[in-house]
């Protein structure tokens, strides 16, 4: 089976269960616990902030995969407990200076990850390419869960991980929005070796997550 390192999206689960969602996630093999940080102002919605994750680092030995989603991300981000192995994501049209944020988090000791909306052209990411750990495309417009994959998303992953693999180290590129059962086989074949899932595959109604997750694994191509 392919390897594909699966985030979850926390926005999707069960705001009143926190705590039994954390050990199913943990039982079917999630590899890291996606984080969505909103603040009202870079996205017009508001979401999970810095106490949240500090109540993760109790509660959970998954690393976290930080999604800022937020203005002004460099004099914000060290708010946020980092441990060894989490991920941070910066969106490249929230900094000013995205060069200094990518190496300050790397600093920290965390993984920095160069997030870009539907709209962003990649070849921004090729100046990065030498401190970044991964790429965050963004396949809906950030903001909310449950909404539709945008045209050209599947041709964008695919030009983006052909830019990546010129890199003289490894990038992981991972996708962000209506990852779903039927668009999982598109978006790994076409390189996505990370996926943030939601409402549309493991935290979807249509069967228990320890179901989700055997059916989306049976879809990586
Ligand atoms: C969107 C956010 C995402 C969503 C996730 C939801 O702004 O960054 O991480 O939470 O995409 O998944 P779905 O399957 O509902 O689109
Ligand atoms: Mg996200």
């Amino acid at each position: 089976m392919k390897k594909v390192l699966v985030s979850a999206s926390l926005m999707c689960a069960d705001m009143m269960n926190m705590g039994k969602s954390l050990a199913e996630l943990e039982a079917v093999g999630t590899d890291y616990l996606h984080v969505d940080v909103m603040d009202g102002s870079f996205v017009p919605n508001f979401s999970l902030g810095t106490d949240f994750c500090r109540a993760l680092k109790s509660n959970s030995k998954l690393p976290l995969d930080i999604h800022l989603m937020i203005n002004d991300p460099l004099y914000k981000f060290d708010k946020f407990p980092l441990s060894e192995g989490d991920i941070v994501a910066v969106h490249y049209e929230s900094c000013v200076d995205v060069h200094r944020i990518l190496c300050a988090i790397r600093e920290k000791g965390a993984k920095a990850f160069l997030a870009i909306n539907p709209a962003t052209p990649i070849e921004i990411i090729r100046e990065c390419m030498p401190v970044l750990d991964g790429a965050l495309v963004m396949t809906v417009n950030p903001g909310f869960a449950g909404q539709k994959i945008f045209p050209g998303a599947f041709d964008k992953v695919e030009r983006t991980r052909k830019l990546l693999d010129t890199a003289d180290h490894e990038i992981i590129l991972e996708v962000d929005g209506n990852v779903s059962f039927a668009n999982i086989p598109k978006l790994t074949a076409a390189g996505a070796d990370m996926i943030v899932v939601g409402s549309s595959s493991l935290f979807s109604k249509e069967g228990t997550m320890a179901e989700n997750m055997a059916k989306m694994q049976s879809l990586y191509m």
